[in-house]
């Protein structure tokens, strides 16, 4: 069904398809495959020179996953899943990218993704009840659906100073760093920001470089990685029931299944408490979430999450020798509401004698500068910076589209006090358009790749459905657009979430506004909740 209108001096040559899918990481290239398989004329836009989104973007020294391989792969060929061997329990940046290189391959996808390609604006068209998508080229591509599979962490923040141009040595940033290995053998290197980014990426700089500074503004809570090469019988063992594990893991919280909690943690004596968090400490085979999810209340209640906050605090003061550094290291706020981090030696790289750890928080930065970083009381000289500083989470990448809806409304003007979807999958004035991990769904707060398959599936299905009712549009009503960006504050409002400043409410981005943009009811119960909505002839949507 595609054909091309033929080219005119004034008019640009509009492509016609039946859909586009913005973005061609993990997300993308699964709705390529489900639409294709439909039958659809499916076209994948992506900024980037190669596919494969945060796994192509983040190869920064140390970047790996922190959801246990066996976990973190698609699900949706038992024969992809059988045949592909994980190395490590947590994979490295460049398996994870081999991996979505080998299924590109194995399923033919290249041939309709185009690189090097940035969407700019998508508007969409009630004469025709189509999207017309722009590129940066100036293409211009008309569709039926348009599909946002644009990443939750791929638009980048850099900090609030002047003079970042002006700095004369290298500067990076971890989410979009060069193919080329870098090498800091000899050179001054600082770090600045301690999230999940800056605690991979240190503890290997560190090794490298001739000194090392880290700015931290925040302390983090970083629990050991275990990482370890794959155990042949584990991964020989999961295989043999991964439709079992996939069940569980789709019917979990995070994503990730874990046992039960039955009691909250100051319902159990201080032994017992004291021997789960030495237990997950210990244990190679912890998950990121276990020390999340052990107890009942650790995400809700202050005194409860106090007990593993604290439990983690000895543990630094145990590892850092100098005790100014440790106290600097030690989190002051809740455990777990901010992301937690997986480390390598992070701890222990403070030990070094190359390494100093500078407390942002106390003097802020001020300046960066031609030959470094200046701050609230010093100023620094460096051969090379490194932004560790995050990403406008979640909605920057759509936000940095020009999307119009019905009568031209703006996307970003809609949700300029924040974003408003139904069940973060469709917006009211938005036909057609998806957002796949988009706010207001699980995304961030869950096992991406589960999310990920959840909405790919649940978008096609749809789109199937709407071919055989002989149904146009599909679009959000917008009482269901209320009540569930209602549930979504009213279920974080039940945690701790909320009281905590982190990406996951916005507050890293000056002026963001603060609300939840994910959803914390658990991957399980969404699920059931999409489905539900589904069996119901999609309740709160209003199809033409
Ligand atoms: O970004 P972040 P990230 N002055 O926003 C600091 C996923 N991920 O790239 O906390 C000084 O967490 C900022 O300080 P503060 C994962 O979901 C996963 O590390 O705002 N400091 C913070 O320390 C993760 O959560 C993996 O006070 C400034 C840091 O920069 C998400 O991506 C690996 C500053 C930013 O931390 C984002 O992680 C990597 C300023 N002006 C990422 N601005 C794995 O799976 C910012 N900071 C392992």
């Amino acid at each position: 069904s595609e054909d091309s209108t033929p080219q005119t001096e004034s008019t640009p040559p509009t492509r016609e398809i039946d859909a586009v899918v913005v973005g061609a990481g993990f997300a993308g290239l699964h709705m390529l495959y489900r639409l294709r398989k439909l039958g659809l004329s499916v076209r994948v836009y992506e900024a980037g020179d190669g596919i494969g989104g945060t796994w192509y973007s983040n190869r920064y020294p140390g970047a790996r996953v922190d959801v246990k391989s066996m976990y973190y792969n698609y699900s949706f060929d038992p024969e992809l899943e059988q045949e592909w061997e994980w190395s490590e329990k947590l994979p490295p940046q460049p398996e994870l990218l081999r991996y979505i290189e080998h299924v590109a391959d194995r399923f033919d996808l290249r041939k309709d993704v185009q690189l090097r390609t940035r969407i700019t604006a998508a508007v969409y068209d009630e004469s025709t009840a189509r999207w017309q998508l722009t590129t940066d080229a100036g293409e211009v591509v008309s569709a039926r659906f348009a599909i946002m599979a644009t990443g939750c962490l791929s638009a980048a923040k850099l900090v609030e100073v002047p003079g970042i141009e002006t700095f004369r040595g290298r500067s990076f940033h971890t989410g979009s760093w060069p193919a080329e290995k870098v090498d800091f053998t000899g050179r001054r290197v600082a770090v600045i920001g301690t999230g999940s980014s800056g605690v991979q990426v240190i503890p290997l700089v560190a090794e490298q470089a001739e000194q090392l500074t880290v700015f931290q503004r925040t302390a983090n809570y970083v629990l050991p990685a275990g990482n370890h090469p794959m155990d042949p019988d584990y991964q020989r063992e999961i295989k043999s029931r991964y439709r079992e594990v996939r069940k569980a893991n789709r019917e979990s919280g995070f994503g990730i299944a874990q046992p039960e909690a039955t009691k909250g943690a100051l319902e159990v004596s201080e032994d017992e408490r004291n021997a789960f968090y030495h237990r997950v400490w210990t244990d190679k085979n912890s998950e990121l979430v276990s020390m999340l999810v052990g107890f009942t209340d650790t995400l809700a209640d202050e005194a409860s999450n106090e007990t593993a906050a604290q439990f983690i605090r000895d543990r630094i003061g145990e590892i850092v020798t100098d005790p100014a550094v440790a106290q600097l290291l030690q989190p002051d706020g809740f455990f777990g509401v901010k992301r937690p981090c997986l480390g390598t030696n992070y701890y222990e790289t403070f030990n070094r004698p190359n390494v100093r750890l500078v407390d942002v928080a106390a003097a802020p930065l001020t300046a960066i500068t031609e030959s470094g970083i200046a701050t609230a009381d010093e100023s620094f000289e460096f051969d090379d910076i490194i932004y560790a500083t995050g990403y406008d989470a979640v909605t920057g990448a759509l936000d940095a589209i020009d999307i119009r809806g019905r009568d031209g409304a703006s996307l970003r003007e809609k949700w300029a006090d924040g974003p408003v979807t139904y069940l973060g999958l469709a917006v009211a004035g938005f036909p057609n358009l998806f957002t796949i991990t988009g706010p207001g769904s699980p995304s961030v707060l869950s096992n991406m790749m589960v999310s990920i398959e959840q909405h790919v599936d649940w978008v096609a299905d749809a789109i199937d459905a709407l071919r055989s009712k002989g149904v146009t549009t599909m679009e959000a009503e917008t009482d269901a657009e209320r009540e569930w960006t209602r549930h979504v504050d009213e279920v974080g409002d039940m945690t701790l979430y909320p009281k905590v400043d982190s990406w996951y409410v916005g507050s890293n981005v000056p002026g963001k506004p603060r609300v939840m943009y994910a959803y914390i009811g658990g991957v399980g119960p969404y699920r059931e909740k999409c489905d539900q909505v589904a069996a119901d002839d999609y309740e709160g949507f209003t199809l033409t």
